[in-house]
């Protein structure tokens, strides 16, 4: 482990306190996105520790180990998806934002980790100015290429302040999965009052702290997302820093996400009754308290446990398994349930920026869908936030007879006769 690009956390990113209760270590795991080049050795690679904690004051889920973000960002292999979820997805996120910030026609909207602009290019199609931000440089040529205009900086107070002198003031400034990575969120607020209209609302989407509880999508926690949020951990955040919780939209994607709109606290916003709806049901649920994540942590290890038996079972009993989808969480996943290229033949997965590569810690080859000579008895879903979606488009291999292993929240087996717990 090379600790120079480490910072551990002690204060809380949101509110300062130092009591936390430990909730999960899953020893030393490799960047989620580190595909690396095939090579004869892979000695070099290097794994940071994965460990997550709970402030016992705001329930923020934090990482304690933070990644300089020039490791994991300048260079991204993650491309937003181009799949129908993805695309509807968009189209309702713009629909939500349009109905929630009353965008006119020429307003500014600026979206924070951009990536290639699939995102802007559906709100400029409604007559918004767009312009994205995002570190990436291999994405932003992408997105530039594409006609989205694109810093490719990382959003701080600064940038902000650069973008507000160059293109004015922002409508809507949307993040979507990216809140989530951020570390100094202190200064991208800084940044957001510096950018956003006296009347324009902030809007992340970020995974569900609830969700991940619920649906036990532990496989979500990489080194990439530092936070995992409740709706009262951010009405907490933004309440420190001059912004008031305006909306919340529950949302399928990413295993359950929130889109959360805030305005400026001196702003025309009123905050609406589905905010406090969920800030009472988190409370009432036992979200704030201790317990939860000790049953959390137990979950988490059963289901791993369940995993990693099933699929040596199936192998052991001469069955050919495979990855579908090398996703991010199929990182955390393959390497904490100790499934490497003794499992698993291959992945396959669609994003020109993995194949030919192996996947990080774990080494399976990734292979374009059409590379696929022979498919196996069994794909295990890495990516099972598009199963119903997969599924459909992979149905001639479950007419042949094949399986799909869906691992959480407790591992399933999906075949054309049966699904089987
Ligand atoms: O926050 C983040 C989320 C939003 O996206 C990131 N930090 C990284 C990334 O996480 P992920 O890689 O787990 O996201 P996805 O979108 O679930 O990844 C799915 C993977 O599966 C992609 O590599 C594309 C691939 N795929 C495929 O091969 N065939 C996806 C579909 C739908 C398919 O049909
Ligand atoms: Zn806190």
């Amino acid at each position: 482990m090379s600790t120079d690009v480490i910072r551990f956390v002690t204060a809380c990113r949101v509110c300062g306190s130092e009591r936390w209760q430990k909730v999960i270590s899953f020893g030393n795991v490799p960047l989620a996105n580190g595909f690396l080049e095939v090579a004869d050795s892979y000695a070099h690679e290097q794994a940071y520790p994965l460990e997550v904690i709970s402030c016992r004051e705001c329930r923020l889920l934090s990482l304690t180990a933070v990644v300089d973000p020039h490791v994991l960002y300048r260079t991204y292999s993650y491309v937003t998806s181009d799949s129908e979820t993805m695309a509807r997805h968009m189209r309702t996120v713009v629909r939500l934002c349009r109905e929630q910030a009353g965008l006119a026609e020429d307003d500014l909207v600026v979206e924070l980790g951009s990536n290639t602009g699939d995102q802007l290019l559906a709100f400029r199609e409604t007559g918004a100015r767009v312009l994205g931000v995002d570190p990436a440089r291999n994405l932003a040529k992408i997105a530039e290429d594409r006609g989205v205009p694109t810093v490719s900086e990382y959003f701080d107070s600064t940038t902000a302040r650069a973008v507000a002198a160059e293109h004015g003031r922002a409508s809507l400034i949307l993040g979507r999965h990216v809140f989530a990575h951020i570390d100094d969120v202190v200064d991208v607020l800084a940044g957001v009052h510096a950018l956003l209209a006296e009347d324009g609302l902030f809007t992340i989407e970020v995974p569900y702290a609830v969700d991940l509880l619920d649906r036990l999508a532990f496989d979500t926690i990489y080194h990439e997302h530092l936070s995992y949020f409740l709706i009262s951990t951010l009405d907490t955040l933004f309440a420190r820093h001059g912004l008031r919780t305006v909306h919340v939209e529950r949302l399928t994607v990413h295993g359950g996400s929130v889109l959360v709109s805030a305005g400026r606290a001196e702003g025309p916003w009123r905050t609406h009754e589905r905010v406090r709806e969920l800030i009472e049901h988190e409370r009432c649920g036992g979200y704030l308290s201790d317990g939860m994540y000790e049953d959390f942590a137990a979950r988490v290890r059963k289901t791993c446990d369940g995993l990693s038996r099933l699929v040596r079972d199936l192998v052991a009993d001469g069955h050919r398994v495979a990855g579908y989808g090398a996703s991010a969480k199929g990182t955390t996943l393959l390497n904490i349930c100790g499934l490497g290229r003794d499992e698993l033949e291959f992945c396959t997965d669609t994003t020109p920026q993995k194949q030919g590569r192996v996947t990080p810690g774990t080494h399976i080859p990734v292979l374009a869908p059409g590379d696929v000579r022979q498919p196996p008895d069994y794909y295990l879903l890495l990516a099972w936030n598009y199963a119903e979606e997969i599924m459909r488009k992979e149905s001639a291999f479950l007419d042949a007879g094949g399986g799909f292993i869906v691992p959480v929240p407790e591992p399933t087996v999906h075949t054309r006769a049966v699904t089987t717990l």
